[in-house]
């Protein structure tokens, strides 16, 4: 009801529209009309109440809510079902316990800001509110525990490849981001968007997947430690970027990917991913979880692991923390 309310208000955008005719309309009641109205205000739809007049939407909302998703959703197992929090401590931690308890794979959720955004190794996640692309998928793919970590890689082409449909709409801006392994995308050497994969396995099956991402949309202001080395899709662009528009595009990117692994596995996503990169081919410092060390990054093997070759051979590297060096013009 709620949502057939808002799309009356929709249809007639700026003008006012009675209670008593939405109620005819939709065959409800007035107090219900009025009961929906404050709660479509609560979650950040501006509309305006006159006594006499009734209600206009004054204007469309940015925010992330479930109605302007499935509005604009195109994919057919993402996003089918939702979960909206104006804030939340952590969207994968929220994933994680709707995953625990069964929900279907797709559900994703979504946050207007986070108060606790992780990144890899419990660093932290700057999540500022109605800037970014607060999100977390879950899967429940049918691989082993093994091929999980590919998830980022696969994750990491579906934005990349969403970004681009905002990329080829400002294609006279020319930004142009690419993926650093195992878990960034950036732009002009800054990160714009980052990914947490995170699961639970048994040893030989995995009960769910879920695909964190931050993508950094119009974010103007870093703090002081994040501002040499983050930046966001907007100012790269010099335009306002719809954040409903660029969540439904990757959802639908990555749905297309994932179809993709279940059907002719890894492979192709691998190759697509030593397309997209930008680390290969480039000088490397790997800062390791045991150790750390230089080189060039020459390929990613059928597991995802980077491979660099240093002057004491080819170190292959499953996870960790790669820097890519700034080019240097001779
Ligand atoms: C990541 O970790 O890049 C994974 C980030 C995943 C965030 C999403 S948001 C939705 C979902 N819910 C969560 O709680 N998390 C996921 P890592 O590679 O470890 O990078 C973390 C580092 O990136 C930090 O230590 C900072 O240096 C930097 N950083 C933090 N916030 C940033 C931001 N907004 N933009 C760019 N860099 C940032």
């Amino acid at each position: 009801m709620r949502t057939a309310i808002l799309e009356l208000l929709k249809h007639n955008a700026g003008q006012y529209i009675s209670g008593e005719e939405i109620s005819r309309n939709l065959n409800v009641s007035r107090t219900a009309v009025w009961k929906h109205i404050r709660a479509l205000k609560q979650s950040g739809y501006d509309i305006e109440a006159h006594s006499r007049l009734g209600y206009a939407l004054r204007q469309n909302t940015d925010r992330l809510l479930p109605a302007e998703i499935r509005a604009q959703l195109t994919s057919a197992v993402l996003g089918q079902e939702i979960h909206y929090f104006s804030e939340v401590d952590s969207t994968n931690n929220e994933a994680k316990k709707l995953a625990a308890n069964g929900c279907p794979e797709g559900t994703i959720v979504v946050a207007e800001t986070q108060a606790a955004g992780r990144g890899r190794l419990a660093r932290g996640w700057f999540s500022p509110f109605g800037q970014g692309i607060w999100l977390s998928v879950v899967l429940r793919p049918p691989f082993g525990p093994m091929d999980a970590a590919k998830c980022t890689l696969m994750a990491a082409i579906g934005v990349n490849r969403a970004i681009g449909v905002n990329r080829a709409i400002n294609a006279v801006t020319g930004v142009d981001c690419g993926i650093k392994w195992p878990n960034d995308i950036l732009w002009n050497n800054r990160k714009v968007v980052g990914i947490l994969t995170e699961m639970s396995a048994e040893i030989d099956v995995i009960n769910y997947v879920v695909i964190g991402m931050g993508i950094n949309v119009s974010i103007e202001h870093f703090p002081s430690e994040l501002a040499p080395i983050a930046a966001s899709l907007s100012v790269a662009t010099g335009r306002s970027i719809s954040r409903v528009k660029l969540l439904t595009a990757i959802l639908a990117e990555l749905e297309n990917v994932y179809k993709l692994v279940k059907k002719s596995g890894f492979a192709p996503v691998l190759a697509a991913w030593r397309k997209e990169s930008i680390t290969l081919g480039r000088q490397v410092d790997v800062r390791g979880f045991d150790r750390s060390f230089s080189g060039v990054a020459i390929d990613i093997d059928a597991d995802g692991a980077l491979l660099v070759k240093t002057p004491q051979g080819i170190e292959r590297v499953l996870a960790g923390d790669v820097s890519i060096s700034p080019v240097v013009f001779r």
